[in-house]
Parts: structure tokens; C-alpha cells; sequence
């Protein structure tokens, strides 16, 4: 049997392509490098890159509109499930002379109802201090700067890591070919990439920015949303970012 919304959603698609071909004239020549385009996203392993950085915000504003948890964000195309389980105390796995600024990041995990979350997993993805993510850029240990660790008895969690850097998306390929066509830049503000998950709870996929940073206002995957600030202070010891995350209890059918 056909699902109804999937025959929706695709002939309507369908229909506005054709009328976007109709009306902007897309010749044979147009359509096959439009195609063609598409297809070396996919042999250069860009395919998510070039469709996260246009459509993947949209997406999740109105995947998470009107839900009272933290503000969602996008998870972007560098995100590898997997990522080792910490012990405590919690560090994210570095090279030994690993480059940037000391960094701890915590917070607290909580329900609707102001209740510690207990036993939440976090799981955190960055880019290095130099803008590079393990295992998407050659040349860096397998598990860098990824990690899941939980939560305390009273929702709490503390780790330690480096601060990273505004960060350039690859511009050779594909996506690179696009951007440069539009006359846009390629960068991201700088951020920290995470899932929160627990038994019981509506999973959360967040993204955390530094006030002040560069980039916010003009993200190439306008992604910066009110909501996703840390909060900052910084001493001798480096840069202290605190977050604190309220999770939903999770739909029967979910
Ligand atoms: C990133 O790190 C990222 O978060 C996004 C959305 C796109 C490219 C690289
Ligand atoms: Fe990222």
C-alpha cells in the first residue's frame, strides 16, 4: 500500500521542479550539470555536506517547532556514531600535544520539570584546533575530539577539552564549486557538536556557539540560532563554556 504522505510530498516535488524548470528555462545542458553536480558530491563523500549547508536548518527548525526542549540544531555531515565511552574524569581523547585553548564545558541535564536526568549520555564532536574533524581529514587519530560520557546523579557533567576555531568547510569539491558560483564564504562559526540521550527522553541534537564569535551573524549553513550560546567565563586555566539542557519525555510512538 502507498503511504499517503510520501505520494504528497514527492508529486509535489515533482511538480515544483517542473515548474522551476518551466520557469527559469533549464535547458538539457543545465539539468545534466545540475545532475552531474550532484553525483560527484557523492563520489567525493560530499554529498551531505552540500545538501546540510542549504536545507539541513530548515529541516530542523520545523522538525523541533514548538517542542519544549532546548533548542535543537543541525547535526551537520561530520557526525560518526560509536565515539568512545569516557570514564571519569572525563577528557575527550587528544593527541598528546594537542594545539588550542584549554577548554571545560559543562552542565547540567534536566527534565520539563526542572529533575536531574541521571544516566544521559553526551556525545560531543568538534573540529581540532586547526578546523579539522578525525576521521573526515586525513592524518588525525581516529577518535579525536569525539566522545560520549554521562550524566551524574544530579544530572551534572564536566569534560575537558580544547576550544575550536571558526572553521572552513572543504572548498574543492562540489559544494566549493556551488558556493564559489554564489560568491559566498565558506565559513562556520565556531562549535561544539552534541547528542543528548536518555531512557524515557525525546533525543536532542544541539550545536553550541561562543558569543562574540565570528560568523555568527553569516553562517554558510545559517545554522546559529538564539538559544545555542554557551554561557563564557574565562581564567588562568582557559575557557570555562556551560550549557544547560532540558530534555522532553519521549511520545509513546517514539
Ligand atoms: C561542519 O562542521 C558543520 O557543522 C556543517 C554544518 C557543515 C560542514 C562542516
Ligand atoms: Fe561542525
Amino acid at each position: 500500500m502507498q503511504d499517503n504522505r510520501v505520494v504528497q510530498v514527492v508529486e509535489d516535488l515533482e511538480q515544483t521542479l517542473l515548474q522551476f524548470i518551466r520557469k527559469h528555462r533549464i535547458s538539457h545542458a543545465d539539468y545534466r550539470l545540475a545532475t552531474d553536480l550532484i553525483v560527484e558530491s557523492v563520489k567525493q563523500g560530499e554529498e551531505s555536506l552540500l545538501f546540510d549547508i542549504f536545507f539541513e536548518a530548515e529541516a530542523t527548525d520545523v522538525g523541533s517547532a514548538g517542542s519544549q526542549a532546548s533548542q535543537a540544531a543541525i547535526e551537520g555531515p561530520f557526525y560518526i556514531p560509536g565515539a568512545p565511552l569516557l570514564e571519569k574524569p572525563y577528557v575527550m581523547p587528544q593527541r598528546e600535544d594537542e594545539a588550542g585553548e584549554p577548554m571545560t564545558f559543562s552542565g547540567v541535564v534536566s527534565d520539563l520539570h526542572g529533575n536531574a536526568v541521571s544516566g544521559a549520555v553526551i556525545d560531543v564532536w568538534h573540529a581540532d584546533a586547526a578546523g579539522l574533524y578525525s576521521q573526515i581529514h586525513p592524518n588525525i587519530p581516529e577518535w579525536n575530539l569525539r566522545a560520549r560520557f554521562v550524566t551524574e546523579a544530579d544530572g551534572s557533567f564536566t569534560v575537558e577539552t580544547i576550544l575550536p576555531p571558526p572553521y572552513e568547510i572543504p572548498k574543492d569539491g562540489p559544494t566549493g564549486i556551488v558556493l564559489n558560483a554564489l560568491g559566498r564564504h565558506f565559513f562556520r562559526p565556531a562549535h561544539v557538536h552534541l547528542k543528548v540521550s536518555a531512557d524515557g527522553f525525546e533525543d536532542l541534537t544541539s550545536q553550541l556557539y561562543f558569543p562574540g564569535g565570528e560568523f555568527l551573524d553569516n553562517d554558510v549553513a545559517n545554522a546559529v540560532r538564539d538559544g545555542l550560546m554557551f554561557d563564557i567565563e574565562e581564567d588562568e586555566d582557559g575557557v570555562h563554556a556551560k550549557y544547560d539542557f532540558t530534555l522532553t519525555t519521549a511520545s509513546p510512538s517514539s
